[in-house]
């Protein structure tokens, strides 16, 4: 059979967005699940557009919940057309019988690897079932990515999964239902995916990003995968939770490794907002000693916060601008509180009648407010949110991370560069707020805009390209 595995993607920003940096590593797993039987294509939307007139004869959709709305439609426009449609993924998983009122013949509940190739022989028989449940498996023997179906926009391309799940529970995250306790591939099979080098440019063959859930949880396992890093010589970068910040031994091996880059969910500076996130495992104290300490290994931390917890009031909000540059966060990445089902969040809210019932899917994306606030109204909320990118990307702040990262390494530098400039570009071209606000903000759903590329990342990937005519490899 033919089959498209498309990412449908609702563009998140009026001006320039994520698109073409690092893409997601889903697609192209799943695509290498595939048995080779098949003919298989990874459809991006967030870079590529959708053809409704593809020989596919399966259509496989993958997509979180901010996502939702743009899926069912094409799961609808490709019904029609005789297409089989199956969805998955994290939205998928928790709303099986939405995704099938809306025109999915059948949804993998849960992970594709105990399931995906017995649904596809079940399609080609006709003999399709409406729910699959994939359980938890091994992850022993999971295939290299099809890193060769990736569209070129990419500019970062080895994108790779070590692990899954968190032995923590933050009250806003679905980690731990989705992929329950913690489970290590085997460090030789990481080993080959890292040491997979097909790729046009120095930085693809250079950077290693874990999408990991939380990489560094098992702290020997993590150790002795570093260690076999250590000869390879790459950049990387995952995500991680902050204790590692007292493991002296594990921040000199990233530092030997090539770490240029760790992301830690800091969510809040409230210490009523980070127990009501259950987020045990950060210490407002000790926010800035534990930044020291990754810049002195010459590694660059971005850092998620979350803007909407029961505690905040919108002060507190936009003065988090303020008390990240204070702790020497490189790169924040600046959310708004939203409750996910699979969620102890979205249990309390919905106990609460506090879920907002005219808010769309397309409210679930991060950037809107899906449900009402304690201490203010959620039109307060997203303004606040609004105020606080404002400030946190103005272009003396931005300048000014940038310039502090230059204290580190040439690895993590690029990096604070790259994703410094991307949202400061974001904010000088688009006046971001008030288009986020008044545009980025759906109100209906309908066909989507065909997404623009953030033209600071395509000039980063020109200006990469052009002086890496004349050089080998770094
Ligand atoms: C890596 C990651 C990112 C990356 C990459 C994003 C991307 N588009 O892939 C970054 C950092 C950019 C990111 C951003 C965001 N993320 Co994120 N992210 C993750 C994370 C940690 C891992 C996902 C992953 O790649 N896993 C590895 C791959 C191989 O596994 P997988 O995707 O789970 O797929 C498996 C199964 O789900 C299944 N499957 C998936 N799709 C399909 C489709 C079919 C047809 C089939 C058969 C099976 C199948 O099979 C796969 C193999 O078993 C998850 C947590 C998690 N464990 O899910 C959160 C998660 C997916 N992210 C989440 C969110 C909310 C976001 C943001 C909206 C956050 C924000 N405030 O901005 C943004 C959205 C940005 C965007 N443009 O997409 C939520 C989604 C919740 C939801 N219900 O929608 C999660 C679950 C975390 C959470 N908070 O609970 N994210
Ligand atoms: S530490 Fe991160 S991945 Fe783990 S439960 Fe908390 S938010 Fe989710």
């Amino acid at each position: 059979m033919n089959i498209d595995i498309i990412l449908p993607y609702i563009q998140r920003y009026a001006h320039g967005h994520e698109i073409n940096f690092v893409p997601p590593i889903t697609g192209i797993h799943l695509a290498a699940l595939t048995p080779a039987r098949h003919r298989v294509r990874v459809i991006h939307q967030q870079v590529a557009p959708i053809h409704f007139d593809t020989d596919a004869d399966v259509i496989a959709l993958s997509f979180f919940s901010g996502f939702a709305p743009e899926a069912y439609r094409l799961a609808h426009e490709f019904k029609r057309r005789g297409k089989t449609v199956i969805a998955g993924g994290p939205h998928a998983t928790f709303w099986s019988d939405e995704a099938l009122a809306h025109d999915c013949d059948a949804v993998v509940i849960g992970e594709a690897e105990a399931v995906w190739a017995q649904a596809l022989d079940d399609a080609e028989r006709g003999a399709l079932r409406k729910k699959y449940f994939g359980q938890p498996t091994t992850l022993e023997n999971i295939p290299t990515p099809r890193y060769d179906l990736l569209p070129g926009k990419f500019l970062v391309r080895r994108v790779i999964q070590a692990t899954r799940g968190c032995p923590f529970a933050c009250a806003f995250c679905s980690v731990p239902s989705i992929n329950p306790g913690y489970r290590m591939r085997p460090v030789a099979d990481v080993l080959r995916d890292i040491r997979f080098d097909h790729f046009r440019w120095w930085w693809q063959r250079k950077l290693v990003w874990f999408w990991d859930d939380n990489l560094t949880a098992r702290r020997a396992y993590v150790k002795a995968l570093l260690r076999e890093m250590i000869p390879l010589k790459k950049w990387w970068l995952t995500q991680a939770s902050m204790d590692i910040t007292q493991d002296d031994e594990l921040l000199d091996l990233m530092r030997a490794s090539g770490c240029i880059g760790v992301f830690f969910g800091i969510e809040s500076f409230g210490a009523e907002a980070l127990q009501e996130a259950n987020k045990r495992q950060n210490r407002i104290e000790y926010y800035r000693q534990g930044i020291e300490k990754m810049h002195a290994h010459g590694i660059a931390v971005m850092a998620g916060f979350i803007a909407g917890f029961d505690g905040d009031t919108p002060e507190d909000i936009v003065t988090m601008a303020d008390r990240l540059r204070e702790i020497g966060v490189d790169v924040p990445f600046l959310s708004v509180l939203t409750p996910y089902k699979g969620t102890p969040l979205y249990d309390k809210l919905e106990a609460e009648g506090k879920l907002l019932k005219d808010r769309g899917w397309q409210f679930y994306n991060g950037y809107n407010v899906a449900f009402q606030p304690r201490a203010m109204s959620a039109p307060e909320l997203l303004g606040a949110h609004r105020a606080l990118w404002r400030k946190a990307f103005s272009p003396l702040r931005v300048a000014k991370r940038i310039a502090r990262s230059a204290r580190l390494n040439l690895g993590a530098f690029l990096l604070s560069l790259a994703m410094n400039g991307f949202y400061g570009w974001k904010r000088i071209t688009g006046n971001a707020p008030l288009d986020m606000q008044f545009r980025a903000m759906p109100v209906q759903v309908g066909p989507t805009p065909q997404p623009r590329a953030n033209q600071f990342m395509d000039l980063v990937g020109t200006v990469l390209r052009v002086s890496s005519f004349k050089r080998s490899e770094l």
